[in-house]
């Protein structure tokens, strides 16, 4: 794996060691560490009434505490005692995260954290201090699951919205705990919770998240009494933590994994047919959370990697990491919302593209301005036998993503035009496909450097064609076990040299 993008490596090392993050999210002084601490029956997370929390903290199971810390960069990791852990994670000691903690990873004995998740405190949000935020921010993609912090006091702050705006469309689980219920009346404490839940339809309709009434210091004083009173809601909010763990967490794990598959996957060659069944897996996960386990590494099977257009290459990379941004962006920024519906949506391709990345809940949200955008120029049409209904449609002049194509290709033509003039002697002459060539030919402007070009190319479809019938040779005798994977891969580089990669191509029109 050690020439593999950072990207795969990451995830291999995710899948090895079946890593699920419940992050407990906020803005600062929530009591998000003190409810963890009472979700865990203990005290040994620090807490306090500065911000406090500077430094992502991911607690697991341990037969005994221990802490590792780990930093960013090379410096290799070590293990402290828990008693300090404060040095290490607060804002007093390691302030903004000077010391560059990548993580601070806590085992605790604990019998709820045997169910094998790690339960991450993360520091709060929307305080004076801006790395603070940045570091909880950074950390939001690894989440799988979210417990969100708010508490009687001022509930539901702006960031606070900020973030449900972010994490609603991405549909993964999250809980809405109201802490700190000892500080107001019974009466007080219902018109709060009336508020918050009216306020939650409002914001995310049938999307809300279910809220939790809790205070974790009375569940922390019941425990240090030997108490076990029920009326701080921590037991209940455990309960449910518990079930969700034992009933989602493996789907939800994987429907993640396979997510974070198609954002390493995408941008390399040839990829259309492994993102397709990918969606396939993760639509089947969806329907039956139980039975994953099997089907999860086929899709790795039949991709290998090929090198096929440069250009094509670049321009899905480009593209992806557009519409990988843009999937978040419409789910929860109406002006990006408002625009698309303007637009009329996104060309063909692109819509499937989009549909390939986005969730299902995403796009419900995303999508459902520009139907009614939709059905009301519907309705205006005037003269329904003009050829109105054709300009309904949109078309590459119009699509987001197609102008963002574009200029990605314009882009790459003039980079390889320029290491094409370099590199014209030499056989590490990039491969282009055929609808890359003629571009590049206009831009070289060069006709010596244009026929080594072509020569090139031409040389190149000779070697293939030659791999393709070795292939089908072996294939029609009995000798499969001696075909080289040169010739296997052949065909399908071949198709991808004349056709361009499918991604890029297949809506261009010819000429
Ligand atoms: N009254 C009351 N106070 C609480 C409760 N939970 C926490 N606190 C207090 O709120 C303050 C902040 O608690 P922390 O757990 O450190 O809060 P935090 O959200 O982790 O803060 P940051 O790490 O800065 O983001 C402390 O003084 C706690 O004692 C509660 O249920 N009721
Ligand atoms: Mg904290
Ligand atoms: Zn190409
Ligand atoms: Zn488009």
């Amino acid at each position: 794996m050690s020439d593999a993008p950072d990207g795969v490596r990451d995830l291999f090392s995710r899948l090895a060691d079946d890593r699920f993050n419940l992050a407990v999210v906020g803005r600062f002084n929530r009591g998000k560490t003190s409810l963890m601490n009472a979700v865990l029956g203990t005290t040994r997370l620090p807490t306090g009434i500065v911000p406090l929390t500077s430094v992502i903290t991911a607690v697991s199971y341990g037969s005994h505490e221990e802490v590792f810390i780990e930093f960013e960069g090379n410096r290799l990791p070590f293990r402290i005692p828990l008693e300090r852990l404060s040095e290490y994670v607060t804002q007093e000691c390691n302030p903004g995260n000077d010391k560059r903690v990548a993580v601070a990873s806590v085992r605790l004995p604990c019998e709820l954290l045997r169910r094998g998740f790690y339960f991450v405190d993360t520091p709060g949000i929307g305080s004076s201090i801006r790395e603070n935020t940045f570091t909880t921010e950074r950390f939001l993609p690894d989440a799988d699951a979210f417990v969100l912090v708010s508490s009687y006091d001022s509930p539901l702050s702006d960031e606070e919205t900020a973030l449900l705006r972010h994490i609603v469309p991405t549909g993964k689980r999250l809980f809405f705990v109201l802490n700190k219920q000892d500080i107001v009346s019974a009466e007080d404490g219902r018109r709060v919770r009336d508020y918050v839940r009216t306020r939650l339809r409002e914001l995310f309709g049938p999307l809300a998240p279910s809220m939790y009434s809790v205070s974790a210091l009375d569940a922390l004083k019941a425990d240090a009494d030997g108490l076990t009173r029920a009326d701080n809601g921590v037991a209940q909010l455990r309960d449910r933590l518990v079930a969700f763990l034992i009933a989602e967490k493996q789907s939800r794990f994987l429907v993640n994994m396979v997510d974070r598959m198609a954002t390493v996957i995408y941008p390399l060659p040839n990829s259309s047919a492994a993102i397709a069944r990918l969606n396939e897996l993760r639509r089947h996960l969806q329907k039956h959370p139980d039975d994953g386990i099997e089907t999860v590494s086929r899709p790795f099977s039949d991709e290998r990697r090929i090198s096929t257009c440069t250009i094509c290459g670049q321009i899905e990379h480009q593209v992806f990491s557009f519409l990988s941004k843009f999937q978040y962006d419409i789910a929860f920024d109406e002006r990006v919302r408002a625009d698309l519906a303007e637009r009329g949506g996104l060309c063909a391709l692109h819509t499937w593209q989009y549909h390939g990345l986005a969730s299902p809940l995403g796009a419900s949200i995303g999508f459902s301005l520009v139907l009614d955008r939709m059905a009301a120029r519907l309705r205006s049409v005037t003269d329904p036998l003009a050829p109105h209904i054709e300009k309904l449609r949109v078309a590459e002049d119009r699509c987001p993503v197609c102008q963002v194509r574009a200029q990605a290709e314009r882009r790459a033509v003039v980079d390889v035009a320029a290491s094409f003039r370099m590199h014209v002697e030499t056989p590490s002459m990039p491969t282009v496909c055929l609808a890359h060539v003629g571009l590049i030919i206009d831009e070289l402007k060069d006709a010596v450097i244009a026929r080594r070009l072509l020569a090139h190319e031409a040389e190149l479809y000779e070697r293939l064609s030659e791999d393709m019938r070795r292939y089908a040779l072996k294939l029609d005798g009995v000798r499969r076990d001696l075909t080289s994977e040169g010739e296997q891969v052949a065909a399908t580089l071949a198709l991808s040299l004349l056709a361009g990669n499918y991604s890029v191509n297949a809506a261009r029109k010819a000429g």
